[in-house]
């Protein structure tokens, strides 16, 4: 990493679990490994690159640092600016950030300022602000994040045995991830520490697919989609800043990009949950709905090896996890009016 190793801001991010799965993956017919990115410090992938961003913030001297965000990069940008004693200002797009994240932004101290508009207007404020020197900013658009996140893709390798996977599939908002996976596994083949390199598969929501439609155009450039929606809020983007890089790694990796429905979403969420006991937010849930979609329709053939990235945490949008369920039963306390309910037992 390209900073200064006496100085490190971290909170031990990283060396997140690796889960193999069987019953997912018979089912589809694939080997799948689960690399699980909710469990870092704040509950996302964004620590990753959180830590060597703001331990270059303060190599740089800045005192405040700031982002827009859909949630978790202003959750983990909120955490590591309280641990390095900066000044965090983060702007989201109003009523459309999932309630974990929120609590996180605002409880570490970050001055949390919604705007109304989506998560591409509130970039292109904080943006300006940026230029004009009144802040470091901590988006993706910072090459110090994607260094941070590269380490997803070295460690897959390591998991893995020194071996790269087929495949690698994860969500894509802001495209930032699938760069810097792309580009970690990448400087692991250039050292010759493996042989082959994964095809990187990146999956959006239906409503906010301007990567999908460009690989649909065998383009190089978005077209960026005005209103975006979707129920997975992180990857709720228009006009992700780092698109061509996105486009270049899964054209060079010889990937592939897929739209989900929110309702697929929605059930690969359920599905992981039950069937491996993983929990994970919408967004991350993409990467299972876009497997299965592909498995389908046969563009991954039977016995790939993949590795799918889930990058947050069940817990971070606790309403919609709620939503999907039915209401706890309310009964007197006592074992027959147990009895009555729990049928069977
Ligand atoms: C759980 O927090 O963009 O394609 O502002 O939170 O690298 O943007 C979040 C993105 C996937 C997409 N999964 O990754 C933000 C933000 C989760 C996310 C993505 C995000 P990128």
């Amino acid at each position: 990493m390209p900073v200064d190793e006496s100085r490190i801001i971290s909170l031990q991010e990283g060396g997140t679990p690796f889960i193999k799965c069987n019953k997912l993956g018979d089912q589809l017919g694939v080997k799948l490994y689960i690399k699980v990115e909710g469990s870092n410090p704040t509950g996302s992938f964004k620590d990753r690159g959180m830590s060597v961003g703001i331990t270059k913030a303060m190599e740089l001297g800045v005192n405040t640092v700031g982002c827009a965000s859909t949630g978790n990069t202003s959750a983990s940008l909120a955490a590591y600016a309280a641990r390095a004693g900066l000044r965090c200002i983060v702007i989201l797009p109003s009523g459309k950030v999932a309630l974990g994240k929120l609590a996180q932004a605002m409880f570490h101290g970050a001055e949390v300022i919604s705007v109304e508009g989506n998560f591409d207007e509130a970039l292109e404020v904080i943006t300006s602000l940026a230029l004009d020197g009144k802040l470091y900013l901590l988006n993706s658009v910072n090459p110090f994040r994607l260094e941070g996140q590269k380490s997803i893709g070295f460690e897959i390798v390591d998991d893995l045995g020194w071996r790269s996977p087929d495949r690698i599939i994860l969500p894509v908002g802001n495209a930032g991830n699938i760069s810097a996976i792309w580009k970690g596994v990448r400087e692991f083949y250039e050292a010759d520490f493996i042989n082959d390199l994964p095809r990187m598969t990146g999956i959006q929501a239906e409503g906010a697919a301007p990567i999908t439609n460009a690989v649909r155009r065998g383009a190089y450039d978005i077209i960026p989609v005005e209103n975006p929606e979707t129920v997975a809020t992180a990857i709720r983007i228009g006009a992700p800043v780092s698109a061509l890089k996105a486009l270049r790694a899964i054209y060079d990796s010889d990937g592939l990009s897929e739209t989900v429905t929110d309702d697929e979403i929605l059930y690969s969420q359920k599905l992981l949950a039950r069937s491996e006991g993983i929990g994970v937010e919408p967004a991350s849930a993409a990467s299972i709905a876009g497997l299965r979609k592909l498995v389908e329709n046969g563009e991954i053939d039977k016995g790939e090896e993949i590795v799918c990235v889930v990058t947050g945490h069940l817990l971070k949008d606790p309403n919609t996890a709620i939503n999907a369920c039915k209401e706890p039963i309310n009964v007197e306390a006592n074992v027959e009016a147990l009895s009555r309910v729990l049928k069977g037992l």
